[in-house]
């Protein structure tokens, strides 16, 4: 591999002392996950613990590690106060004079551990806005507006950290010589069109009418947009934003027919991800509202959001505004 800067000196250069810490644990944490994919059998990680977390859905022993040890490692970072993830029902304070409030999907798209398909992790960071001491629920329910850093990390063919600190996304490559994290895209963009859709689409008939509205636009025959699009879904969005990112296209989690809410979660995998989006140039929205503008009313809330390439998003909100028949 070619290397870039590490991502310790780049964070040197960009990011205060404390967020570097911050952003340089979780780092830590991605590695010892990377691992622990790519060993998952010998290991003895595969296969469920036989709980079920605070979603409902059965926790994988790989879902339990991994948010192990990312808590551990936000803990020993001594600049996290409070701790909130998928896999635990309640928020957690680490540091009661910490500065910084993660949310974290500590592995994202666990069905595809025993598929070998890739997986990640997806975080994002706000500051507290309640005095040392004790975290509360109203320092994790933070609009998107007040990231101050958010990324993820794929585990797939390769293991590649993505995340902003505000000023552009950037993507770095763990090299398995040295175990360390070297820049390979700075300042990403996603293009402003594309020829990917992506959603499950065996859930088509349960979703909003303008989400069938727009996947039959996708799927229609036009020379001059290049239609029909292609469909790709990976099942995990770490993996499904990571292609969009660099390749392009709309990814999307509507609400189903009837309702608002989709079936991602806001604070550790909607937030992030569009705060990102934004970065790179693209657009988030729930259906009709920018999602970094979503005041969070619950920690494990759940959004629909439709997310990728400006002039894709642009076409679902023109879709919702005519308004279509249900
Ligand atoms: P987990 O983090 O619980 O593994 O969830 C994966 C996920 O939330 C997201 O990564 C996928 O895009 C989505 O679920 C897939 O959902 P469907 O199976 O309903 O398509």
């Amino acid at each position: 591999m070619q290397k870039g800067k590490s991502l310790a000196k780049f964070l040197q250069e960009t990011a205060s002392a404390d967020l570097s810490r911050m952003l340089l644990s979780i780092a830590e944490g991605t590695k010892a996950l990377s691992h622990a994919v790519r060993n998952i059998g010998v290991l003895n990680l595969s296969g469920s613990t036989g709980e079920t977390n605070v979603q409902g859905e059965t926790v994988q022993k790989l879902d339990d590690f991994s948010n192990n040890i990312i808590m551990d490692l936000c803990r020993s970072s001594g600049v996290c106060a409070g701790f909130l993830s998928e896999e635990n029902e309640g928020l957690a304070t680490l540091s009661e004079a910490g500065t910084y409030i993660v949310s974290v999907d500590p592995l994202d798209g666990s069905g595809n551990i025993d598929i070998a398909a890739p997986v990640g992790t997806i975080f994002s960071i706000v500051e507290r806005i309640s005095p040392h001491g004790p975290v509360s629920a109203e320092d994790f329910l933070q609009p998107g507006e007040k990231v101050v850093a958010a990324g993820y990390a794929i585990y797939g063919s390769s293991t590649i950290l993505v995340f902003s600190t505000g000023s552009g996304v950037h993507m770095f490559s763990l090299n398995s010589d040295d175990n360390q994290y070297y820049k390979t895209h700075t300042n990403v963009t996603i293009p402003s069109n594309g020829k990917i859709y992506s959603l499950n689409q065996g859930n088509l008939s349960k979703f909003e009418p303008v989400a069938q509205q727009f996947v039959a636009w996708c799927t229609a025959h036009d020379k001059a947009t290049s239609r029909p699009y292609s469909l790709r879904y990976i099942g995990a969005m770490v993996a499904d934003m990571h292609r969009t990112f660099l390749k392009g296209g709309v990814f999307l989690y509507p609400a189903a027919k009837g309702e608002t809410k989709g079936k991602l979660r806001l604070l550790y995998e909607c937030i992030p991800m569009a705060y990102l989006t934004e970065q790179a140039g693209g657009r988030a929205i729930n259906g009709s509202r920018r999602i970094l503008e979503i005041q969070p009313t619950e920690l494990h809330e759940r959004c629909a959001i439709i997310i990728g390439c400006r002039d894709l998003v642009a076409r679902y909100l023109e879709f919702a505004a005519a308004g279509v028949d249900a």
